[in-house]
């Protein structure tokens, strides 16, 4: 029992083994499924690939190829003049809009055609065997070049060809669809997989060619019929088989499956599940002449020139300069690619403003998404660049709630770029004289005042170091949503020393705001700072500039003008016009006063920045001062003699100087 079981599971095992290639099983008829173990007769540049699939010709021009069923079918009585072909082909075209030259269905007398010539004599005829009855030769042409010589109708036709290559029945490549009971063309030389049928009926003596898709199961209209006695062209044994060529262009021209039956039996259906698959088509492995091999090199040379111009102009203009010192700081570094994005490439319609140091754009990084102020500021050499960057991440330590923060940095050769908290309210000096701009209310004033200078003590007092300021100004004071002042451009200046000859001696700062020690020996100190926010706090009062013009060439300065309204005993007078009468008098009169004493000419008569700070928080009354000679704190190099200042030396400011040098002074 079990013995009968296994029995029959070899019997099934053998017969699935055997479907995909069953090849002649008597001398009636034939199935191919692939060629594997067809054993074809071949010859010329017939190859049968490892999967089955049997290849005529390729991309070499004037090829011949022969496959051959290789035993000779017996058509010597009539009833077996009858047969059926059915077979799958495809053609894959060198190029793909034309091609050479196609395949031929032959029945002849023999399989070996050595005179047979390529090209349009598909490897059977030559010039002088062509229209020879002795040839005994039946054909069914797929051609795809249309000769004149031989009346061919267009270059995508299927024909019956008997002993010559003019047909005796000719019709473009189509199918009929009964599906949709209409005529629909094929393109041989489209690649995709065809089936052909070829019936002959001795009978009615008729021949006819059907064609198909690969999809398409065999339709019931042929393409081709054709009336014809081939009992005077069959000789009585005739071989079977398959003759393609290209000519001046190639093809590859393939065969998938192939069923033969002589007789009155109709050619077995091919299993088209069953067919070897075909190489992927396109401009892989087709072989490239010298000439265009040539001219794919200078294209590719060129793509790879212009690749790289344009990465090396890229790199150029995204460049940054980092030197490993750098990671000694713990401040952020953006990519300059970052904050190039983030301004929109610091197109001028992000600028905020231009500074003596540069300009300021308006950006806004993606990630975390972040509003900025990035400042741009070109410097020369990379002189003292490292003191700078050490000094610049100093200043992004520190934090205050009057200061712009800095939030990191780029540098790129020439130029540095800092990293700023965006203020949406813009700078205070816009505020003050820009009438576009609503008025500040004194309150405003006042909360602004009092902010720079809690900043000041800071940078002063409270920070590790002391940092000078150096250009306290209402263009430098910039109001975050809240309108709280926020000072910026701290340390700046000592890029600008940098920048420049460092044996000269440059004044920084801004004519206004310059302490007149400052103008003869150079060198900022807090009291100097101290000068700039008695101008600043004018200033704001005032709503007038440090030095205004009246009239041509006459300048008034701004402590002249406090100065005579506190002369006549009503310094109130000098404030505001746009304030009106809405203030506090107190306050008024304490910032116009204070402005005046920290305007003091000599730095030794001016408070410090914390003593400024208790007067204006009212923890300590400001003394009782009677007017000084305000000529000597000018920005000019004269010597005026200085006014009854009563505390200049013994009294109330009189130890605040700080001469000492801030961090930034460090390394000159
Ligand atoms: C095409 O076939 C011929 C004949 O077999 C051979 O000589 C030639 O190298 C082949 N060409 C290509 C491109 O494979
Ligand atoms: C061909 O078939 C005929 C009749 O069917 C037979 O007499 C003849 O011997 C066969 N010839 C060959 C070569 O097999
Ligand atoms: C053409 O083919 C025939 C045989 O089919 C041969 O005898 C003849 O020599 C060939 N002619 C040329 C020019 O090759
Ligand atoms: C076909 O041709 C053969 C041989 O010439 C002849 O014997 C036969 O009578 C022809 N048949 C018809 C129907 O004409
Ligand atoms: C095709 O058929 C053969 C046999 O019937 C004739 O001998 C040829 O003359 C004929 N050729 C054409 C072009 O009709």
């Amino acid at each position: 029992m079990a013995f009968k079981i296994l029995f029959h599971i070899i019997v099934i095992c053998f017969g699935i083994l055997l479907t995909p290639t069953i090849f002649a099983q008597d001398s009636k008829q034939f199935i191919y499924q692939g060629f594997q173990q067809a054993n074809l007769h071949i010859d010329g540049a017939a190859t049968v690939q490892s999967n089955g699939l049997l290849q005529l010709t390729n991309y070499t021009k004037q090829l011949t190829a022969h496959a051959f069923h290789p035993q000779p079918l017996n058509f010597s009585s009539s009833s077996s003049l009858s047969f059926s072909t059915h077979y799958v082909f495809a053609m894959y075209p060198e190029i793909q809009a034309i091609s050479g030259h196609g395949i031929v269905f032959v029945l002849s007398p023999s399989m070996s055609f050595p005179h047979g010539v390529p090209g349009k004599f598909f490897g059977l005829f030559n010039s002088s065997s062509d229209f020879m009855p002795s040839d005994h030769i039946f054909a069914v042409e797929l051609d795809t070049i249309q000769d004149y010589e031989f009346s061919d109708i267009d270059s995508n036709h299927a024909g019956i060809n008997i002993n010559s290559l003019i047909s005796n029945a000719s019709a473009s490549a189509a199918y009929y669809s009964d599906a949709e009971k209409v005529i629909k063309s094929l393109n041989l030389i489209s690649a995709k997989r065809m089936q052909v049928w070829i019936d002959y009926n001795h009978k009615n003596m008729l021949v006819q060619v059907t064609m198909a898709p690969i999809e398409v199961p065999k339709p019931s209209r042929p393409l081709l019929s054709l009336h014809v006695n081939l009992s005077e062209v069959l000789t009585d044994t005739m071989y079977v088989g398959f003759s393609s060529s290209t000519g001046s262009v190639a093809s590859r021209h393939y065969l998938l499956g192939w069923s033969f039956a002589h007789g009155r039996e109709e050619a077995q259906r091919l299993d088209l599940s069953k067919l070897p698959t075909l190489p992927r088509y396109g401009s892989r492995g087709r072989k490239l002449s010298i000439g265009s091999m040539i001219l794919l090199i200078v294209i590719s040379v060129i793509v790879v020139t212009i690749g790289i111009v344009f990465y090396v102009i890229r790199r150029k203009k995204f460049e940054e300069v980092m030197e490993d010192w750098e990671q000694e700081y713990l401040l952020q570094r953006f990519s300059f690619k970052d904050l190039y994005k983030a301004t929109k490439g610091f197109k001028d319609k992000e600028l905020l403003g231009a500074g003596g140091f540069g300009k300021v754009y308006k950006g806004i990084l993606s990630s975390p998404k972040l509003e900025v102020a990035v400042k741009r500021v070109s410097h020369g050499s990379g002189q003292g660049m490292r003191e700078f960057v050490a000094e610049v991440a100093c200043m992004g330590r520190l934090r205050h709630r009057n200061l712009v923060q800095l939030l990191g940095y780029c540098r790129r050769k020439g130029e540095l770029l800092l990293v700023y908290d965006y203020m949406p309210n813009g700078s205070l000096d816009k505020y003050l004289y820009e009438d576009e701009n609503p008025s500040l209310s004194w309150s405003a004033r006042f909360k602004i005042i009092r902010g720079v200078a809690s900043a000041l003590v800071y940078l002063h007092e409270e920070w590790e170091q002391v940092i000078v300021h150096r250009d306290v100004k209402a263009s430098n004071i910039l109001l975050d949503a809240d309108m709280n002042a926020r000072l910026g451009d701290f340390g700046l200046a000592r890029l600008y020393d940098h920048g420049t000859n460092p044996q000269t001696t440059h004044v920084v700062g801004t004519v206004g705001y310059l302490a007149p020690e400052l103008t003869r020996k150079g060198k900022a100190t807090t009291s100097t700072d101290v000068f700039s926010f008695g101008v600043f706090i004018l200033e704001v009062a005032c709503g007038r500039s440090p030095i205004s013009l009246q009239g041509p060439n006459e300048e008034t300065y701004l402590i002249d003008w406090v100065y005579e309204c506190w002369k006549k005993g009503a310094i109130v007078e000098a404030s505001d016009p746009k304030l009106g009468r809405n203030y506090v008098v107190e306050e008024l009169e304490l910032v116009l006063k204070l402005g005046m004493v920290c305007c003091y000419p000599k730095p030794e008569g001016r408070p410090n920045m914390r003593q400024v700070m208790q007067f204006l928080n009212g923890d300590n009354a400001l003394p009782e001062m009677v007017p000084f000679d305000t000529k000597a704190a000018h920005t000019t190099f004269n010597n005026q003699t200085l006014g009854s200042y009563p505390t200049s030396s013994e009294g109330n400011f009189a130890n605040v100087s700080y001469s000492s040098e801030s961090i930034l002074h460090v390394g000159r």
